[in-house]
């Protein structure tokens, strides 16, 4: 049995946490096994990491620490979490995975996507999300509703060009793999938002029974 492994992505303060309860919820209601999770984390040891990851600190982690981090929290995670969930059958709704690490570790701090390639394989072997959807907005958007939360973590305390160039690592890899990414206007008011959601809804009980 393989369940279904569905990645929610892009910019700070896009609802990805928001929707991904949404999407569960709906999901739940016709009796499907889901599992909600995040990353970095998902596990005790990988949320462990998350906070070195996020905390700031007056030492300057170096691009590479961050990137080998990313994926040691995501080893964690997929041997503890994600894998055994798609082998009993659930469907995996993953708050980031690693188009986060193309676009934040790639567009962001301009690390290689060779480097991050190798890595991806490595850790993960074939295992990719079966559909990803990008949720996409403009950048003084998502960063407004961020900081509305009050102390900025490490990475919402980059500047904006850093900003800028996540989100068009996310676009170009949504254009550049379209049957497998969905973007979701997420600018728009959150009903709207839930309405796009709904209409993939059918969408992805199609690629869960397939
Ligand atoms: N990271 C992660 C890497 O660098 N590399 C990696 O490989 C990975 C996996 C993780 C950080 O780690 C980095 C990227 C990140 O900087 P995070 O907590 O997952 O951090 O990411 P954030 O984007 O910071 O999480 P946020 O909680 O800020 O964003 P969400 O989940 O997209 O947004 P959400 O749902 O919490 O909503 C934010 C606020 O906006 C409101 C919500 O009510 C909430 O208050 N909102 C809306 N308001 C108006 N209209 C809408 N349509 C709204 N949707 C939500």
């Amino acid at each position: 049995m393989t369940g279904l492994f569905i990645t929610l992505e892009g910019p700070e303060g896009a609802g990805k946490s928001t929707n991904r309860e949404y999407l569960a919820g709906h999901l739940r209601a016709v009796g499907i096994d889901v599992v909600l999770t995040r990353e970095p984390g998902g596990t005790p040891l990988a949320e462990r990491i998350r906070e070195l990851l996020l905390a700031p600190s007056d030492e300057r982690m170096n691009a590479d620490t961050e990137l080998l981090l990313v994926f040691a929290a995501r080893a964690q995670h997929l041997a503890e979490v994600i894998r055994p969930a798609l082998a009993r059958g659930a469907i995996v709704l993953c708050d980031r995975f690693t188009d986060a690490t193309y676009a934040y570790q790639g567009g962001g701090r301009g690390l290689s996507q060779e480097r991050i390639a190798t890595l991806e394989a490595f850790v993960q072997g074939q295992l990719r999300p079966d559909l990803t959807l990008v949720f996409d907005l403009p950048v003084e958007v998502g960063l407004a509703r961020a900081s509305a939360r009050g102390r900025l973590d490490r990475f919402e305390q980059e500047g904006r060009a850093f900003f800028e160039a996540v989100r068009t690592a996310y676009l170009k890899r949504a254009e550049a793999h379209p049957a497998r990414y969905r973007l979701v206007d997420a600018a728009l008011p959150l009903a709207e938002v839930q309405r796009s959601l709904d209409a993939l809804l059918p969408e992805i009980q199609g690629l869960y029974r397939g």
